[in-house]
């Protein structure tokens, strides 16, 4: 496989295309220039500058199963539907920076803050989900995976939303209760708003462009692709937003590229919730006494309530804690990913093995 930078910029280089074809669709509708501009915009603000991961990786998942290169029209396919994922993402991060009330987004001001967008930002991310549709119809329409992609994607919106509302409700702005968290509640928020789209989507995304099935017999043994698949992502996405999390208090804004809102937004975060499971145990010196710091300072509008959580955070040692659950996780997943029974034409240890590389230790 071509290395990582080389990868990104074909990757890249697809985007241009997609992006042209969206707009002369929409210009076709006969749309004023002013809206084709807007929307050319709206396209180039939110949809390429991140990290590609999940959208690459449904380049990699296709090449790593496929086990030889691809066509020119095989590597186009996958990196439509890699786009497709994110303008997913591009959809969500939009809205959720409104719902969350978030100043920047990779390392520039939130969408909805530029003052000439404000809440016309609700209406463009509608616009970024119905690109996909328009993008899925223009390049799948004949394909017999067609409506498997279809309710692929209605389905795993439906699971973020599902997520991105116990996410919402369990963190009122008005009403600060601790008794509401809960490592159980997090993680039920986790899967939902972030594992099923950004690692179960990009893999299922490349089995089914490849046809493979639901469930076959290879060698005497029924396999369930999807189902195993599922069974590792899931976990693997957990991780991932526990690392989201962590980093959302641990790391710099200009590393992260975002500022952390967490704790002001009174968010059930993993962080929050393994500081008050060690407040609670009597083992800890002091541990009542932060846990009445937390209650009074978490998810207050404050910068000064926000630096004495952190202290708190600090002072129990969050991060030597998330040091030994990133080990212990991974762990685990390696142990998962070494039981696949590996068949011809079917998944690889590798699929995975490359999402675990991709995440482990993550600064950003
Ligand atoms: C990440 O949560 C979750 C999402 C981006 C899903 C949003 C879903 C919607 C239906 C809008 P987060 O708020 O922790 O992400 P970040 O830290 O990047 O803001
Ligand atoms: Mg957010
Ligand atoms: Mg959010
Ligand atoms: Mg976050």
């Amino acid at each position: 496989m071509a290395d990582k930078a080389a990868s990104r910029a074909k990757f890249e280089g697809v985007f241009a295309a997609i992006r042209e074809e969206l707009l002369q669709h929409f210009a076709g509708e006969g749309m004023p220039v002013e809206a084709v501009e807007w929307y050319r915009k709206n396209l180039d603000y939110n949809v390429p500058g991140g990290k590609l991961n999940r959208g690459i990786s449904v380049v990699d998942t296709v090449e790593i199963l496929k086990g030889s290169a691809l066509t020119e029209d095989e590597y186009f396919k996958a990196a439509v539907l890699g786009w497709c994922i994110e303008l997913l993402q591009a959809f969500f991060l939009v809205s959720d920076d409104i719902m969350d009330s978030s100043i920047t987004r990779r390392s520039q001001p939130c969408w909805y803050r530029l003052p000439e967008i404000g809440m016309i930002a609700i209406n463009d991310s509608f616009i970024l989900e119905a690109a996909i549709y328009q993008l899925l119809k223009t390049h799948f329409r004949s394909e017999k995976f067609y409506v498997d992609l279809l309710e692929l994607f209605h389905e795993t919106t439906y699971q973020t939303e599902m997520g991105q509302l116990v996410d919402l409700i369990t963190a009122p702005e008005d009403h600060v209760d601790l008794n509401k968290f809960s490592l159980d509640r997090h993680r039920s928020i986790v899967i939902y708003k972030t594992a099923y789209y950004s690692f179960y989507l990009p893999v299922a995304c490349a089995l089914h462009l490849l046809n493979i099935p639901e469930s076959y017999t290879a060698s005497g043994v029924t396999q369930k692709p999807y189902e195993i698949s599922k069974s590792i992502l899931l976990p693997l996405g957990e991780y991932f937003q526990i690392q989201d999390d962590f980093l959302d208090y641990s790391a710099p804004s200009e590393q992260l590229g975002k500022i952390g809102t967490d704790i002001i937004d009174n968010k059930c975060s993993w962080v929050i919730n393994t500081a008050l499971l060690l407040c609670s145990k009597p083992s800890t010196p002091g541990g009542a006494e932060m846990r009445k710091v937390l209650d009074e300072n978490y998810g207050r509008k404050d910068a000064q309530c926000e630096a004495r959580v952190k202290k708190v955070y600090e002072t129990l040692d969050i991060t030597k804690v998330y040091g030994e659950y990133e080990e212990r996780v991974v762990g685990e997943l390696k142990a998962k990913i070494g039981g696949i029974v590996e068949t011809e034409g079917g998944l690889k240890r590798e699929v995975f093995e490359s999402f675990l590389g991709k995440i482990y230790k993550r600064s950003k």
